[in-house]
């Protein structure tokens, strides 16, 4: 059963009622790239990622416009949020995701992980940026999967346990 947000911070339930509902929930994903970017099958990879570990996803598609971000972030409630990008662009175009996301409260795990830039020189660089911009974990690595899957698998067990 999902948990209404109003639920969570307003009408705060008994412990036992809380506990309950809290172990019955899936935790919840919300998935889409910078608005330039029109690759499609990294982000179905994303997805069907996270479906197989448990959560339960929404997959904006690609070229995603930012206040579909911020509108879903609104309706969907998500506990993360992934910006999956492959152009080479998400160093310019990411940051704005996340400053709006600030702006409107939200307090997901922001990620953002792909082919983040044209070389592997400045990934580093742009780890930091990213960071500095309100990213949590920036994720761009030949076994970036691998440490992805771990970051997904205990923030869900942070919901469920
Ligand atoms: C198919 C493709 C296209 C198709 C996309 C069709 C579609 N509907 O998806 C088309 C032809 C439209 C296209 C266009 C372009 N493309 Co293109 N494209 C590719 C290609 C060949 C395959 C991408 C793909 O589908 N891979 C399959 C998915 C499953 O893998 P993936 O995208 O790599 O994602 C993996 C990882 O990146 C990672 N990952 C992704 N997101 C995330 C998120 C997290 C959190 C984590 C942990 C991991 C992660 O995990 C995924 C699985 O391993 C790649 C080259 C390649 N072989 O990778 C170039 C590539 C991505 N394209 C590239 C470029 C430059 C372009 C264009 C700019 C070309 C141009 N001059 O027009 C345009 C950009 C269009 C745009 N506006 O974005 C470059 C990007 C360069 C860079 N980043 O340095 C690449 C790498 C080709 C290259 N070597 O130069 N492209």
């Amino acid at each position: 059963m999902l948990i209404d947000n109003q639920e969570r911070v307003g009408n705060i339930p008994t412990t036992s009622a809380w506990d309950c509902k809290r172990k019955a929930r899936k935790p919840r994903a919300l998935i889409g790239t910078i608005a330039s970017d029109s690759h499609t099958w990294n982000l179905i990879f994303i997805d069907l990622l996270l479906k197989e570990l448990g959560f339960h996803t929404m997959n904006l598609g690609p070229c995603t416009p930012l206040s579909l971000f911020l509108s879903s972030f609104v309706n969907f409630k998500p506990d993360m949020i992934i910006v999956s990008s492959v152009n080479g662009h998400a160093r310019s175009q990411a940051p704005e995701i996340a400053a709006k996301l600030k702006l409107i409260g939200a307090t997901s795990r922001l990620v953002a992980g792909g082919k983040l830039s044209t070389g592997p020189e400045g990934n580093i660089e742009i780890r930091n940026e990213l960071q500095l911009a309100g990213f949590h974990a920036v994720f761009f690595t030949d076994d970036s999967i691998g440490e992805f899957t771990k970051y997904a698998e205990s923030i869900k067990s942070a919901i469920v346990s």
